[in-house]
């Protein structure tokens, strides 16, 4: 191999980021990355262990970790920490009851964990296309505010909260842009 190959590889191998798709159950975490891929996202059924799926987007090819969010399974979830990049958050944007059991288990899961300490967080509150356009602003107000993302990760770049919907599509460009517009 010569000099100018072993160059690329490497440059191509940086360019890797390795994401940890968590949440709730039921949040739809499976659903946006099937999106992602562009595929059905019909009949999708609760994960039951993880999937792994590379996905090529501009210069990057994003690991994705999807993994099952159901209490039983939560347990394992510190297993796929290592050289963790990016944790992308779900929350179901329409399970109003269950947004406080996100907030703790993001909190007690997530952000309290030191393995987890300079990671990237994106959130993503999902199944927008169920929620009227006019409420959209409010209802990330409410979930940004009950986050309270500044308090705990005091570096504004590091977190970031997107409106989204793995049914349509919608806003799941912008979680990707921000995903391979931070510094690794
Ligand atoms: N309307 C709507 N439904 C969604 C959306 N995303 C997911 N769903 C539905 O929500 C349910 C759960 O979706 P999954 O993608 O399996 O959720 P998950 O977070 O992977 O669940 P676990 O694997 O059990 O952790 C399914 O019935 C999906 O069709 C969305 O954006 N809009
Ligand atoms: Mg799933």
């Amino acid at each position: 191999m010569g000099l100018l190959t072993i160059i690329r590889n490497q440059k191509r191998k940086d360019k890797e980021i390795r994401m940890l798709v968590l949440g709730l159950d039921n949040s739809g975490k499976t659903t946006i990355v099937k999106n992602m891929f562009q595929e059905d996202v019909d009949g999708i059924s609760p994960t039951m262990g993880f999937q792994i799926q590379s996905l090529s987007y501009r210069d990057y090819t994003i690991n994705m970790w999807d993994i099952g969010g159901q209490t039983s399974l939560r347990a394992f979830w510190s297993n796929y920490f290592d050289k963790t990049d990016v944790v992308l958050w779900v929350i179901d944007g329409v399970s109003v009851e269950r947004v406080q059991e996100s907030y703790q288990e993001l909190h007690d899961k997530i952000i309290e964990q030191d393995r987890l300490v300079g990671v990237y967080l994106v959130i993503a509150i999902n199944k927008i296309d169920l929620v009227a356009k006019s409420e959209l602003k409010q209802l990330k107000d409410k979930v940004s505010k009950l986050l309270s993302l500044e308090e705990v990760i005091p570096e504004r770049d590091h977190w970031n909260i997107e409106l989204v919907s793995g049914k349509t599509g919608d806003g799941i460009e912008q979680v990707l842009q921000w995903v391979i517009t931070r510094e690794y």
